[in-house]
């Protein structure tokens, strides 16, 4: 049974979100309010929420700008770097044009490099992300983060004072624990929603920059999609699907969209996106307020980390909680370090769990949906 009342006008609201801040922007911009661009789940948000900023997600996962990125970077890189460079080039995204400030970290290869370019028509701060999470790694990314602090106090002639950090992580806890309880609803056996649905709220909910006020909305809505359930409105019992790898936003949805196209449903996202960005919240208790940070944010299990554990352990996890009956792994096109990691994936997600796992290697094109759609098709109905 699909779901009815106006829960899927909601859904269709968080997925409009993004385009539907690009006033909200500007009009925080026209009163002053700093606006810092980023493109990582590493950035320790809460450093730039505490001087008041308004953080936006500039990653780009759309084909539309590609042509104009190959002009200098190469064809042969992946499309999320491609595209939000090339969205930068063109003067497209409204967010990057808004943006006083860019920070990136030093991640993938292809990213990295390509923030060099950024950096010609736009300020841009690097942070250092060791790439390793070890004692000194983290003591690396703990004065990173005061680095980044005192860049911000600098350039905007503000004092960031650690009582507005401890405040700006308690709000991003509670926003934390609001996406989870909502995403938790995945366990359910059929599923209260579709996995684009949920996605939509995921992702949309990072284009509000009222915090308290999607915290709010996050929790009316977990509350009525749960008494909706319990009326029996709900989702047709389908194989569930787990997804894993690059991130899975715009283009790459396809893949979730094939899935759930031809009778399965993505139950849980491993990736940045999903659970990466919210599963662990930041010590409140901890007296050293930038080594809680350092800890959280270092303890993301990005492959751009060598050796990686915390990517299988959260994987584990969510294979243990929301019981899929199958591992999907969207790989970008040019995405190495995700790519070279998936054969510890699939052993690990075949060995472990004697659990079928299927490999998608794509670019935000259309052009290899019907290779897609067919290949996922033979997954699903194995299943
Ligand atoms: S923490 S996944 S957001 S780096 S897909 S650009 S890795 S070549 S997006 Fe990522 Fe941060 Fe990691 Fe998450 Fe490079 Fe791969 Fe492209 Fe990627």
């Amino acid at each position: 049974m699909e779901l009815r009342t106006e829960l899927p006008v909601i859904f269709e609201e968080f997925a409009e979100q993004r385009k539907a801040s690009f006033l909200q922007v500007k009009a925080l911009k026209e009163q002053g309010v700093p606006v810092v661009g980023v493109f990582c789940t590493y950035f320790p948000q809460e450093i730039a929420a505490a001087m008041g900023a308004c953080v936006v997600g500039l990653c780009s996962t759309s084909d539309e700008t590609i042509k104009d990125a190959e002009r200098d970077l190469p064809s042969n890189l992946c499309p999320l770097i491609k595209s939000s460079y090339g969205f930068a080039l063109t003067d497209k995204c409204p967010y990057f044009y808004f943006s006083d400030l860019i920070v990136g970290e030093t991640t993938c290869d292809g990213k990295k490099k390509m923030y060099e370019f950024l950096g010609e028509f736009k300020p841009v701060h690097i942070m250092e992300l060791p790439n390793r999470q070890s004692p000194d790694g983290l003591a690396l990314y703990r004065r990173e983060i005061i680095r980044f602090r005192e860049a911000l106090e600098a350039r905007f002639g503000v004092i960031i004072t650690e009582e507005r950090i401890r405040q700006a992580i308690r709000v991003r806890n509670q926003e934390r624990q609001a996406l989870k309880a909502l995403y938790e609803l995945m366990r359910l056996d059929p599923v209260p929603m579709k996995g684009e649905q949920l996605y939509s709220v995921l992702y949309g909910s990072t284009f509000r920059f009222d915090k308290e006020q999607v915290i709010r909305e996050l929790q009316d809505l977990t509350a009525r999609i749960r008494a909706e359930y319990d009326q029996g409105k709900h989702c047709e019992k389908a194989p569930r699907i787990l997804i894993t790898g690059s991130p899975s936003s715009g283009g790459a949805m396809k893949v979730v969209r094939a899935i759930e196209e031809n009778g399965g449903v993505v139950v849980a996202y491993e990736n940045c996106g999903g659970s990466k960005s919210f599963d662990e919240l930041v010590d409140e208790s901890d007296p050293d307020v930038y080594a809680a940070l350092a800890r959280r944010y270092l303890n993301i299990g990005c492959s751009c980390m060598t050796p990686n554990p915390n990517r299988f352990a959260l994987m584990g996890r969510l294979i243990e909680e929301y019981r899929p009956d199958a591992v999907v792994e969207i790989v970008l096109q040019a995405c190495h370090t995700y790519a070279v990691e998936s054969l510890k994936v699939k052993r690990f997600v075949q060995d472990n769990y004697h659990l079928p796992y299927l490999k998608v290697e794509t670019d935000y094109s259309s052009s290899d949906a019907g290779q897609i759609n067919t290949r996922v098709a033979a997954l699903l109905e194995m299943l």
